[in-house]
């Protein structure tokens, strides 16, 4: 991949500070530095694809292993019965800020509806 770093790497490689809450072989995940719900926990994989069209199309093995590790944190969480949510912003439209593929796991409270 030709795009710059991004700082997910270096928090995968331990290189700069993050809560990590659950490690797999191919994936990390740990609290968003400015979360948006009670629990608000990233799950990256440690390969970086640019964004999740570019992880289904790449590896969809990975992208159900980024899926499955969200549904581990959520029980980790103890919100998997109350629920949750998974978002992958996607491009800039979307807000997306990192450009290495991470899914937003939210939820511990009512959650609002979105879209504008
Ligand atoms: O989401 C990018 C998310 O990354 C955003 O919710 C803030 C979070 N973030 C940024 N820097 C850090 C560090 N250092 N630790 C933890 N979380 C961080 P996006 O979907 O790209 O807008």
């Amino acid at each position: 991949m030709s795009d710059a770093e991004t700082l997910f790497e270096r928090i995968i490689a331990r290189e700069i500070p993050a809560e990590i809450v659950h490690e797999t072989d191919n994936t990390v995940a740990f609290r968003d530095i400015n979360p948006q719900a009670r629990t608000h926990v990233l799950v990256v994989p440690k390969k970086r694809y640019r964004n999740v069209a570019e992880l289904a199309a790449a590896d969809p093995a990975l992208l159900g292993e980024v899926i499955g590790t969200a549904a581990k944190v959520a029980e980790l969480e103890g919100i998997s019965q109350s629920g949750y949510r998974v978002v992958f912003n996607t491009e800039l439209d979307a807000g997306q800020t990192v450009f290495h593929v991470h899914a937003h796991v939210l939820g511990g409270e009512q959650l609002g509806f979105f879209g504008r």
